[in-house]
């Protein structure tokens, strides 16, 4: 029998995820304990420092400078005006003064001290958000399609099942409501939502909770905007004109990998069944508690479900899932019965097109919304880039409804033609690009937050990024190829957290010059805008300094032997690894012998 890891015994032990968080939070140092640390995540919470204060603070004998991150849970990024508004009032508040809209619709606060942290997730609860389950070892923020298509009924029952599911997969602990939502100082018992009705009794998360994370996607087949095959769990609603039939129910997705381990990688997810709209819940459910049953629970790194349906193959997956539906049905509160014992085989539908929804589009009910891009996702003020005071005035006075993009993108939405111009100037008075304003190639890249706050990050990340994607654009525009549309996604080490393994260019975080600081990166070439394939390794720890020339030659290929509208993802997929080094070795002879 596997041993436990630590955090499982950290969850068994802490009464519904109680432990000590609230004589920690309470007592006045600067940090909490490493169990609360664990324990806090599920809270929606992550302690971290400033890691670009660590050298200064040791030369002046200082321990860190300790921050917390604070996640908002917000299914398919569905914001409303007060509540954008709040979490911009929150963040100048408690935090450094930004939000960061997440690649899975929700916002991050960064640089909350511990003094701040209770009154930070108090008021999010206040404006009727909340950090419940953001993070921590259940399911996290169901992604849906944001896009606000009035005149398509498809879109609003996606968002409604994002919804259900969320509800119905959050814990049933109180611990969350007691701990956040009650004055601790003052007694104040006053609650700002009543706490659960269930009781305490989990009858999908038991006491141990699930073994790792779980993601949740819902995608339709031709606007995959929210990588519905990077999910644990992926939905893709099957449809017959106007109506939704069904979905494919796509099962083990995931990024995460430790280069230096074989036992682990990134997958895509495989497509196991098609079920009926209304068995949704239940089968997701079985899902669920087969993963709570059968993952891994003594090695943190093997505990995704991708591993379970690895080991097993997607037929003993799909046969377990089957037992586990009466189950399922049980807590679904449904007649048992209901889904079918044996699970239909997937439809044929599958992905065939992806969109950022960027730039001006007719609802379908006389309104209009704004896709409007923001850079790695960061709303700030910075230097003659006054996008956090644009989007405030923008907010206040129009008072759209905003959905958050899993491409870190915000969508205004619900906006009068006549309100057209008089936004665009209020963007072009704020210095803020749109979507019309930016390359193809800035428009589709992002990146991990990395350092300064992360504690996994390896190298630079979110702060790199817009200078590379200039260097990026001036090659392409040499080359005549600006119009080419491809995305780039660069993370600060190899958890994935931007989806760089399906991009048509990856860049991964691996090490750091120890002498010149300089972060190197592996480059990733293959995948595709629609999320269906991976990508492989093109060439590997390759100094930031030397991306955009590293990948000349290969853009270079492409150019000459580009066949149609061939995409980049899909040219280096059909050329292959091999042929593309032969290339590029090539030019580089060409080049030395001329430099000869
Ligand atoms: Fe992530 C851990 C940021 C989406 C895979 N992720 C982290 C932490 C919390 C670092 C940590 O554990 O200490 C990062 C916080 C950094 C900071 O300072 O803010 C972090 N992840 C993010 C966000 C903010 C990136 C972004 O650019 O927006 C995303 C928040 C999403 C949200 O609102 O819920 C974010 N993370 C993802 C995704 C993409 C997705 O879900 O579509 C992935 C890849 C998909 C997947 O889960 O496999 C992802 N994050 C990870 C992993 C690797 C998990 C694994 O299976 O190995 C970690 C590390 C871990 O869990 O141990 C991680
Ligand atoms: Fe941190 Fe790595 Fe995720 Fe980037 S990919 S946010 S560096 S964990």
């Amino acid at each position: 029998m596997d041993k436990k890891s630590k955090v499982e015994h950290i969850k068994e032990a802490s009464g519904g995820l109680r432990g000590s968080i609230a004589e920690e939070l309470a007592n006045d140092t600067d940090h909490v304990s490493d169990a609360t640390t664990k324990l806090l995540k599920f809270h929606g919470t992550y302690q971290q420092d400033n890691r670009d204060s660590r050298k200064e603070r040791r030369k002046q004998g200082l321990g860190k400078e300790f921050i917390f991150m604070v996640r908002n849970r917000i299914p398919g990024g569905k914001i409303t005006a007060d509540q954008f508004l709040g979490e911009l009032d929150i963040a100048d508040e408690f935090g450094d003064g930004t939000l960061r809209i997440t690649t899975r619709q929700g916002i991050q606060l960064h640089g909350v001290v511990k003094g701040n942290l209770w009154n930070t997730i108090h008021r999010i609860n206040r404006i009727k958000l909340s950090t419940q389950s953001a993070c921590g070892d259940v399911e996290r923020n169901v992604v849906c399609c944001p896009a606000p298509l009035r005149n398509n009924a498809i879109r609003d029952q996606l968002q409604q099942y994002a919804d259900s599911i969320a509800t119905h997969l959050r814990p049933r602990a109180r611990s969350y409501h007691e701990i956040w939502l009650q004055d601790p100082a003052t007694g104040d018992k006053q609650q700002v939502v009543g706490p659960p009705k269930e009781p305490e009794h989990d009858p999908i998360y038991g006491n141990a909770y699930l073994p790792r994370k779980f993601k949740t996607g819902i995608a339709l087949c031709d606007d995959n905007c929210i990588d519905v095959y990077a999910q644990d769990a992926g939905l893709l609603a099957v449809t017959r004109g106007d109506s939704l039939v069904g979905f494919n129910v796509l099962v083990g997705g995931g990024m995460g990998t430790t280069p230096s381990n074989d036992n682990c990688f990134p997958a895509l997810a495989k497509r196991m069944a098609f079920i009926a709209p209304e068995h949704v819940l239940p089968v997701l459910t079985a899902i669920v508690l087969v993963q709570r049953d059968f993952g891994n629970r003594a090695d943190r790194n093997q505990a995704r479900m991708k591993y379970v349906i690895h080991k097993w193959g997607l037929e003993k997956f799909k046969s377990k899932v089957e037992e586990y539906l009466p189950q399922a049905e049980s807590i679904c509160g449904v007649p048992a019965g209901t889904v079918p014992r044996l699970l239909t085989d997937p439809d044929s539908a599958d992905v065939t097109r992806h969109h950022d929804h960027l730039g001006w589009h007719e609802q379908g009910d006389g309104n209009w919304f704004l896709g409007l891009p923001i850079e790695n996702g960061r709303v700030k003020d910075d230097g003659e880039v006054r996008l956090k005071s644009a989007l405030r005035s923008i907010f206040e006075r129009f008072r759209p409804s905003g959905r958050l993009t899993a491409q870190q993108n915000i969508l205004l939405c619900d906006l009068a033609e006549s309100s057209r111009p008089e936004i665009e100037k209020v963007l072009s008075k704020h210095g803020v690009p749109t979507a019309d304003s930016i390359s193809h190639v800035r428009r589709l890249s992002f990146a991990c937050p990395a350092l300064p706050t992360c504690g996994l990050a390896i190298t630079e990340s979110e702060r790199v990024m817009p200078k590379l994607v200039g260097e990026l654009e001036a090659e392409l525009s040499r080359l005549g190829l600006a119009h080419e549309q491809f995305t780039v996604r660069m993370t600060g080490c190899p958890n994935g957290c931007a989806r760089p393994y399906n991009a048509d260019i990856g860049l991964v975080g691996r090490s750091v010059d120890g002498k010149t600081g300089e972060g190197k990166y592996t480059i990733f070439v293959g995948g595709n805008l629609i999320g269906t394939r991976m990508n492989a390794v093109y060439k590997d720890l390759i100094p930031m300094s030397q991306i955009i020339s590293e990948l000349q030659p290969l853009l270079l290929y492409y150019k000459l032997a580009q066949r149609d509208a061939e995409t980049l993802g899909d040219f280096c997929d059909r050329i292959g690894i091999e042929e593309l080094l032969r290339f590029d070795g090539e030019q580089r002879e060409l080049d030395d012998a001329a430099v000869a």
